[in-house]
């Protein structure tokens, strides 16, 4: 069975999902935008727990506990930083959503939350990371025969917009 991706407009620590991933930076032990409202709602175990990762490479993921969240688990995911394009951007945010699917296949995830990875300070263009996530995503499916449903959560408005017109461009080819 291949999962759904269903897009949604939502505060992504209130899911209840096996794993919602965080976008992360090198150092894993916080920062603002997502990732400082998934370590607030998570409480400070999350930190903790972080902090025996030894940090994360642009592009890879690592897995923790959700600690006082709904969702089970977080993957925490590095994106890389906008800086025109010609600097493996795209490559590495396409890995960071097949990193994070790789470890939901290891774990025989049913659902996991992905937010805008990379589109708030890291300045990456929205249409251009909402085609990445989709297509990244669609293309990793098949490894993930447990999974069920691949959530996209956009806060912000013109984030929801970008993926439902990626969405409807791709749809006749998934
Ligand atoms: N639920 C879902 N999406 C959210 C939430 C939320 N609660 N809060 C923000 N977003 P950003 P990045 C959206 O900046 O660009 C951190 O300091 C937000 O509107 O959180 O990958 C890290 O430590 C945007 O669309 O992540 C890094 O240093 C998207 O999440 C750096 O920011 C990503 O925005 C990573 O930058």
């Amino acid at each position: 069975m291949t999962a759904t991706i269903t897009i949604l407009q939502d505060d992504i620590t209130q899911l209840k999902v096996d794993a919602i991933v965080n976008a992360a930076n090198v150092s894993l032990l916080g920062g603002g935008g997502v990732d400082g409202a998934i370590h607030s709602a998570a409480g400070p175990e999350l930190l903790d727990a972080c902090k025996k990762l030894n940090g994360c490479r642009v592009g890879q993921a690592k897995i923790t506990p959700g600690f006082r969240l709904p969702a089970r688990f977080v993957i925490h995911t590095v994106g890389p930083i906008w800086s025109g394009g010609a600097s493996d951007e795209a490559q590495l945010l396409a890995s960071c959503y097949r990193s994070c699917l790789d470890i939901a296949a290891v774990h025989g995830f049913k659902s996991i939350a992905f937010p805008a990875i990379s589109c708030g300070v890291y300045g990456y263009p929205v249409d251009q990371a909402a085609a990445i996530a989709i297509n990244s995503i669609a293309d990793n499916l098949q490894n993930c025969v447990d999974l069920e449903t691949v959530y996209l959560v956009c806060f912000a408005e013109p984030v929801l917009k970008a993926y439902h017109e990626q969405f409807n461009c791709i749809k006749g080819v998934l």
